[in-house]
């Protein structure tokens, strides 16, 4: 008998329409509902600008999870994509808004580059959306060897990114 393996994941989720805030929170119960997806833990909800795509695009929610899986990068890419296309999600403009868009960041250690799934995220490490959640909800996690937060700080959307309130609706400073 063979024992999968536990290892832990970043997946990341971004929303820029309908209702942002309920598809990000119904979308991280559908990602742990799976049997081998458990939760480690949530960031906090971010405001941010839309990065590259139309300019007219509303701003988005994102935020960033980490779980601990059994699943295979494949897997859990497949388990991903489920939940957004429960979530309406349709693929039109590359960037474009989008009810729900869900990244994987890292799976262990894996390093994988392939025309379906490139884990690291490939545009990970200079995006503010996904980076300072991240360092918020683990100080010490750090990619490709160099600190999340550190990343962060130097992303050039920092800028465009607010603390957003999900019992309130409301953006911080
Ligand atoms: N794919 C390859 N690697 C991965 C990975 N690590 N995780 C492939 C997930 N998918 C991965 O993605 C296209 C294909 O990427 C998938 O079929 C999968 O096989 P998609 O979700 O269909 O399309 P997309 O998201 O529009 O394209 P892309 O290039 O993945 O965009 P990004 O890089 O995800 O950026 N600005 C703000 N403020 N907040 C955002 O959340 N998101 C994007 C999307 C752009 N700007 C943003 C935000
Ligand atoms: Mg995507």
């Amino acid at each position: 008998m063979t024992h999968a393996q536990h290892v832990s994941a970043v997946l990341a989720l971004g929303s820029n329409l309908g209702e942002r805030s309920d598809t990000l929170s119904v979308a991280v119960g559908d990602l742990i509902a799976h049997p081998d997806v458990r939760l480690i833990q949530v960031s906090e909800v971010v405001q941010t600008r839309p990065v590259g795509g139309p300019g007219d695009q509303p701003d988005f929610l994102n935020m960033v999870m980490e779980v601990e899986t059994t699943l295979a990068p494949l897997d859990l890419l497949a388990h991903c994509q489920d939940v957004e296309n429960r979530h309406h999600r349709v693929r039109e403009v590359r960037w474009g808004p989008r009810t729900l868009d869900i990244d994987i960041i890292t799976h262990d250690q894996t390093r994988l580059e392939t025309e379906k799934l490139t884990i690291p995220h490939p545009r990970a490490a200079e995006r503010a959306f996904v980076l300072q959640p991240w360092a918020w909800m683990d100080p010490d996690a750090t990619l490709d060897g160099v600190p999340v937060a550190e990343l962060a700080a130097r992303a050039a959307d920092l800028d465009g990114l607010r603390l957003y309130d999900p019992e309130t609706d409301e953006v911080g400073g």
